[in-house]
């Protein structure tokens, strides 16, 4: 596959109406930690189809490029462990099965298959990264060893796994990632067991725009969802969507519970979403323009807040070496002194597109004076305060960026 390929349909109905929403220009991927030598830079824009207004990039970088070396670990995240064991409790009240077979797509780290097999469950994880097939890497957690087959989902791998089925089907963060989504669910329905569950949690679109979260926009996600645009794409599909829950997670996420068409499920919360996403102008090309115009907004206010830091000879470093925090200090064009983050797999390399390292967040102990720390990760705030208060007290301040700038003072830090 070419490594950029643009996009001219709809990924999610077909449609050819593709309008620009915001070019970014030519960045990084943004889990392309280097050491020096930096990597290639590809379009990244994100459009809307004007039919069924599902988000998506202008073109797909080939998945090789970003994700057999994969540096990001889910489970670094005490909130995200604790989301999982949330959803494994939800998958097994879903099917009737004293010991469910569940197959975890995109497993990245195994930590969720292992809070099935804790739970009794036969477990098996499909995930493209060749660092982490079977072994637990840097997770803060104890080590377990679950089975991982080293592939891209698809209704190919899908029918080679055959006569295998599985009860519980889960994908987090991975849909969005798929070049063609439709075969994804054809997969699925492949694998499922009757009477089985496939459980998919992805960001909503409608969260990214309104809370201006421009930097979740990257090449790793290809389409940005909203019920209207997923229910049409199941459409496609032997699935229907049984039931859809709203989720804090990741900036706010979505969890389509789906199951086999044939057992007749329908969901009133489809239509009460999709209700929502209509107020809020998901289908208004003026609310694009605006969304635009915020993300200009943030890129002022904040170059002018580094500005006024480095002003007052104060550093301003970062903490979480988020993928989302690579599109946006290339965005704003900016350099830190440094960021911390918590999986060593990232220590000593350098912010992709930037020459900002990458640092154990011990490093922090030494620092003598008060500190600007921008919350790279923002959609972890809460968790990463308590880190930076644990390892420095209350004396520095906290700076993110959406859906404004704000600064978090030391007494409300
Ligand atoms: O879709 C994706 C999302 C779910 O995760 C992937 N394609 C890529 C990745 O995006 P991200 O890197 O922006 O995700 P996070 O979970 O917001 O990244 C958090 C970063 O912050 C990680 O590098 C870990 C780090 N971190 C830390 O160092 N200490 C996070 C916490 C909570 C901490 O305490």
């Amino acid at each position: 596959m070419t490594p950029f390929t643009p996009v001219t349909r709809c990924r999610s109905c077909l449609g050819e109406r593709l309008t620009s929403v915001l070019d970014l220009g030519h960045m990084p991927l943004a889990n392309a930690f280097h050491t020096g030598t930096e990597g290639p830079r590809y379009p990244l824009e994100l459009m809307v189809c004007e039919d069924c207004w599902h988000g998506q990039l202008s073109g797909v970088v080939a998945g090789e490029e970003m994700f057999t070396d994969y540096p990001y670990r889910s489970s670094v995240s005490r909130t995200f462990r604790e989301h999982c064991r949330g959803l494994t409790t939800v998958a097994r009240g879903l099917v009737s099965v004293e010991r469910p077979r569940v197959l975890d797509i995109g497993c990245n780290d195994g930590f969720l298959l292992s809070l099935f097999r804790e739970a009794g469950c036969e477990v098996l994880g499909v995930d493209p990264a060749l660092n982490m097939k079977g072994r637990w890497i840097d997770a803060p957690v104890d080590r377990v060893d679950v089975p991982v087959e080293n592939a891209f989902w698809s209704v190919k791998f899908a029918s080679w796994l055959l006569p295998r089925k599985f009860d519980i089907i889960t994908a987090q963060n991975v849909f969005a990632h798929a070049p063609d989504p439709a075969d994804f669910l054809a997969g699925c329905a492949l694998v499922l067991a009757d009477g089985g569950a496939v459980l998919i949690e992805v960001p909503h679109a409608l969260e990214l725009f309104a809370g201006n979260e421009f930097d979740t926009i990257y090449h790793e996600h290809l389409s940005y969802f909203t019920v209207s645009s997923f229910a049409r794409l199941v459409e496609r599909t032997p699935l229907a969507i049984a039931d859809i829950t709203r989720l804090p997670v990741h900036g706010g996420s979505l969890r389509f519970v789906l199951r086999r068409r044939s057992d007749d499920y329908y969901t009133v919360a489809v239509g009460a979403l999709k209700a929502v996403e209509r107020a809020q102008r998901m289908c208004d090309p003026a609310a694009y323009r605006n969304f635009r115009f915020k993300v200009q907004v943030i890129r002022r206010d904040f170059l002018r807040l580094v500005e006024d830091c480095r002003k007052r000879g104060e550093k301003v470093i970062g903490y979480g070496a988020a993928a989302k925090g690579t599109v946006a200090l290339n965005y704003f064009g900016v350099d830190l002194d440094y960021v911390v983050d918590d999986t060593p797999l990232k220590w000593n390399k350098r912010i992709p597109g930037r020459s900002t390292p990458v640092v154990p967040p011990e490093l922090l102990k030494m620092e003598p004076k008060p500190l600007n720390i921008v919350v790279l990760a923002w959609n972890w705030l809460d968790e990463i305060r308590q880190r930076v208060r644990s390892l420095r007290g209350n004396r520095d301040r906290l700076i993110t960026y959406v859906p404004e700038v704000r600064c978090l003072e030391p007494e409300k830090a």
